[in-house]
């Protein structure tokens, strides 16, 4: 029998949903003693403590980083691993091309005999959590079992975890159920299965990331957006940031952009030097919840209290605001360190790595010192660009959705769709480079709708069906783009400075939704004409930025056909009024 700790946590208002379900794999998985998490920083240190004890993480350079520590996660679990990843609807076609599908039986088989006996000897850690708003009617909750300390520490910092969420619960009666155990980390015996229908996420044999912290990828994207189809909202992989102009007006951008492309280095930008008088905000560098809300507006809750940031490309130049707020109370995994036990990884921008991830003495010839997929996990109050907005229960309006992808050539710096119904189009047609995010071959242009192809709980065209509906629920719609950073030139240097610098193109994307900027037709949508961009104090070359600006007509033909190609793939489950608007595309084109 498994001793019981409870640490701060009452569990006076435990449903018996919850109590039935722990008592249930606890006989499963035979731990030698549960424990019951409550998310105090006193909880966190012990866990912390017993970790260092164990050699499982290192503590960082207390002068320079305090509260700082380094986690090696084994080196075959360094990403996400789609090709384990699986959505088990009963019917397959439910589940869609986008996603690997088991029958939900043979998934629950295949998984309990994995689970059987597998935290003996260990801790069953109990993580009530919320995802949103303790007291925001768009939050939802879940629990995550899980014999990781790692996977507690992770949670307790990107999720709100503990007594609220385990009352909030305890009223609800609904809560998804995540089991997680790292198994042997055997990449052979690794499985991410997600049972939406029955708002349950099973995930064996990996410590890492998106596959083990279930609150993330597997609750609030692939879980939720099953859920939000059926309750009328979106479940986005977007950011969410807050954009004050000099005249002192605040928009709020949703922007899906695909993993590793970016993401949090946008939702933190600082204004470059020459636009004064622009602040920015970020209340989400990740995931958004978007409902209609009861004016006709979108609005936007981030369901995460932290970020898992991509470290290496992260300095004082490409992002000072997350450079800055990784220096204290921080978890890094898989980074490199100096000689001074401080955290490096490439393009910190200073100093030189001593050892890289792998614990082993730096040597350029074995590769990077820092894993390219290595992580910073750090509370969201520790960014200089945090705004209380992020805790507001009713979320914030959402004036412009904006998706891009990591594209070297076609789709230009930015671009406006005609309408929400063109804009699904354009989002469903997101394609873009593979990255280090999830294991495989890295540089590699897939199609990834909405940048939710490991993500989206259901068949895409279901999904592209519900994001038309909602669109339809939408007085106030907010206006759609899509943008490229990533331009590269014949000397593979890329066109666009990036950065700070994007907030010119976030300024004309701002000024299209209130009507102030000017724009020219063309047949992929409305294009900035040079002079329509801000680009004062910016030095670039009059003919750079208008190839970033070109809509080539051959190369979008071409374009056109592949994307009829991937819609047809999802046969009749894709919604003609995306054939509709990419005739319109092709007709303009000529
Ligand atoms: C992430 C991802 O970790 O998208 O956010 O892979
Ligand atoms: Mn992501």
């Amino acid at each position: 029998m498994a001793t019981v700790s409870t640490a701060q946590l009452s569990l006076q208002s435990l449903s018996k949903e919850v109590a039935e379900w722990v008592a249930s794999v606890a006989a499963l998985t035979t731990p030698d003693h549960i424990h019951w998490c409550d998310g105090s920083p006193d909880e966190m240190a012990s866990l912390r403590n017993q970790l260092i004890a164990r050699n499982e993480l290192q503590p960082l350079n207390a002068e320079t980083f305090p509260d700082c520590y380094l986690a090696r996660s084994h080196p075959s679990d360094v990403a996400r691993v789609e090709h384990l990843t699986f959505i088990c609807t009963p019917k397959q076609e439910d589940a869609g091309p986008n996603n690997n599908w088991m029958a939900p039986a043979e998934a629950h088989a295949e998984m309990d005999a994995l689970y059987k006996g597998c935290m003996k000897g260990r801790t069953l850690y109990v993580v009530p959590y919320c995802m949103g708003p303790i007291d925001s009617p768009y939050s939802r909750c879940g629990v995550e079992i899980t014999d990781s300390a790692y996977v507690v520490i992770n949670m307790g910092i990107m999720t709100r975890m503990g007594q609220m969420a385990l009352e909030r619960i305890g009223r609800e009666r609904s809560f998804v159920k995540g089991l997680h155990s790292v198994g042997e980390l055997d990449p052979n015996r690794r499985f991410i299965m997600h049972f939406p229908e029955e708002l349950s996420i099973k995930s064996f044999g990996s410590g890492y990331g998106g596959n083990a912290l279930l609150g993330k990828k597997c609750h609030a994207l692939r879980i939720a957006s099953y859920q939000a189809r059926t309750e009328g909202w979106l479940a986005e992989h977007m950011l969410i940031v807050g954009l004050k102009n000099p005249q002192g007006e605040t928009h709020y951008v949703a922007c899906a952009f695909p993993s590793a492309c970016g993401k949090t280095n946008l939702a933190m930008l600082i204004p470059p030097g020459s636009m004064p008088g622009w602040e920015v905000f970020t209340v989400g560098d990740d995931i958004a919840w978007l409902h209609p809300g009861p004016d006709g507006r979108l609005y936007a809750i981030n369901p995460e209290s932290g970020y898992f940031g991509v470290a290496p490309g992260t300095g004082p130049k490409t992002n000072k605001n997350a450079f800055d707020m990784i220096r204290k109370d921080t978890l890094f995994t898989n980074v490199g360190l100096t000689a001074n036990n401080e955290p490096w990884w490439e393009g910190i921008g200073k100093g030189e790595a001593a050892i890289d991830w792998l614990g082993k003495p730096f040597d350029a010839k074995n590769g990077p010192a820092a894993h390219p997929n290595s992580r910073f996990t750090v509370s969201a109050v520790h960014n200089p660009a945090y705004t209380a907005e992020a805790e507001n229960p009713k979320g914030v309006p959402i004036s412009a959705i904006v998706f891009g992808g990591r594209r070297r050539e076609l789709a230009p710096l930015v671009y406006e769709a005609r309408s929400w119904a063109h804009g699904v189009l354009v989002g469903a047609s997101v394609a873009s480079e593979t990255t280090a995010a999830a294991t495989g071959a890295v540089g590699v242009v897939r199609r990834d709708s909405m940048a939710m192809k490991p993500f989206c709980g259901y068949n895409f065209g279901d999904y592209w069906s519900h994001w038309l509906s909602v669109g339809a629920k939408l007085k106030h719609a907010p206006k759609v783009f899509h943008v490229n950073w990533f331009r590269q030139g014949s000397d593979n240097k890329f066109l666009w400075p990036g950065f700070g610098d994007n907030l010119r193109v976030l300024k004309w994307i701002l000024e299209r939704c209130v009507g102030k900027a000017d724009a020219h037709d063309t047949a992929i949508g409305f294009l900035p004409r040079s002079e329509d961009l801000d680009t004062n104090g910016l030095s670039i070359e009059a003919d750079t930025l208008k190839e970033l600006l070109s809509v080539k007509d051959e190369a979008w033909r071409k374009e056109v056909v592949d994307i009829r190609a991937y819609l047809a793939e999802f046969g009749a489950r894709t919604p003609g009024q995306l054939y509709a608007e990419l005739e319109t595309v092709q007709d303009r084109l000529g």
